[in-house]
């Protein structure tokens, strides 16, 4: 029987449903149904562990998962709790899930910035990287430990400060609270240990990972189409982000009009399309590209 690759990846939350939809992009058939631990890729010999977010980073060191997809923010403070003795690193970033762990005070306290934070208690669920920050910087201050609901500290006078998580800052908004300081940035990546995987599951785990990098990267990436006076090509290619050596072909009719067609690995953005069309450029089709594989 062919050794599966089990992946921790988070059951419900935040990180679950993008971490489902990057592995179906990559071709895995499964369904997350019940409340189950377990759920069994049909076409490929990979199995999910479906579980908290906070458990998947010691779940890779301790080989009850070979990999795990969890946020940066989960991973290092759990490194930082354990001392650096958990075996689980970065093997892939993945993009998604972004956020910064902030440090974050009300409008009208008396901590203000980072340097008013000494004999000040600070509310957080990440005392590893919020201590860490505060040696680093040689602030004496008194981290108070929560489980949740953090923004509401300083107004039960638990706190001055928090440090939490911040995506579109809504929520420190609601509370009357502003970030002063961002101590740590985050993203969803793909973690492992350092163990030597079996050659079966490490051929598994290869073909997995080119083929997330093929998501990612087609995820940016567009095909660009247009048509354009002959004596603007060179502007309008110079203006094509990330292409390099775009197809022309030469078109009919009585102006002297090319049509460019190139592979933009770099957002297009419509003030790109904008440039193009004073350039010269016309009927400008941007098309998504489904898959990449260099
Ligand atoms: O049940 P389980 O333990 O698995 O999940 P959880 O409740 O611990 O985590 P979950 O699902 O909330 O978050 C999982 C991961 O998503 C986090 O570890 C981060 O890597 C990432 N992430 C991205 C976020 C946010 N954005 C985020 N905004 N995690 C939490 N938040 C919270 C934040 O704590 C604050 O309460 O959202 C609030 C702030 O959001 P804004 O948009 O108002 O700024
Ligand atoms: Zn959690």
């Amino acid at each position: 029987m062919t050794d599966r690759l089990k992946i921790a990846l988070q059951k419900k939350g935040r990180l679950a449903e993008d971490s489902f939809a990057l592995l179906k992009k990559c071709g895995l058939r499964f369904s997350i149904r019940g409340g189950g631990l377990l759920a069994r890729v049909k076409n490929m010999p990979i199995d999910l562990l479906l579980v908290r977010d906070d458990d998947i980073p010691s779940f890779v060191a301790n080989n009850a998962a070979d990999i795990g997809i969890v946020g940066e923010n989960v991973l290092v403070e759990e490194q930082l709790v354990s001392k650096n003795e958990l075996d689980a690193a970065i093997a892939m970033r993945l993009g998604f899930s972004r956020c910064k762990l902030c440090l974050a005070a009300a409008e009208t306290g008396k901590v203000q910035s980072a340097s008013d934070l000494s004999g000040t208690r600070i509310a957080t669920t990440y005392p590893g990287v919020t201590g860490r920050y505060l040696s680093e910087n040689g602030i004496d201050a008194k981290l108070v430990e929560m489980k949740g609901a953090v923004e509401l500290a300083p107004s039960i006078q638990i706190a001055e400060s928090i440090c939490d998580l911040v995506s579109s800052g809504a929520t420190l908004e609601a509370n009357g609270l502003t970030a002063f300081e961002t101590i740590l940035e985050s993203e969803a990546v793909l973690i492992r240990s350092a163990r030597e995987l079996s050659a079966n599951k490490s051929d598994i785990l290869d073909k997995l990972m080119n083929r997330i990098d093929g998501v990612l990267k087609s995820a940016e990436t567009k095909y660009i189409m247009l048509n354009a006076p002959k004596s603007a090509v060179k502007e309008i290619t110079d203006l094509l982000p990330g292409s390099d050596s775009p197809t022309i072909i030469p078109l009919g009719g009585p102006e002297d009009l090319v049509a460019v067609q190139a592979v933009c690995t770099e957002t297009v953005f419509w003030e790109t399309l904008e440039g193009l069309k004073t350039l010269g450029a016309r009927a400008i089709l941007v098309l998504p590209i489904e898959k990449m594989m260099s």
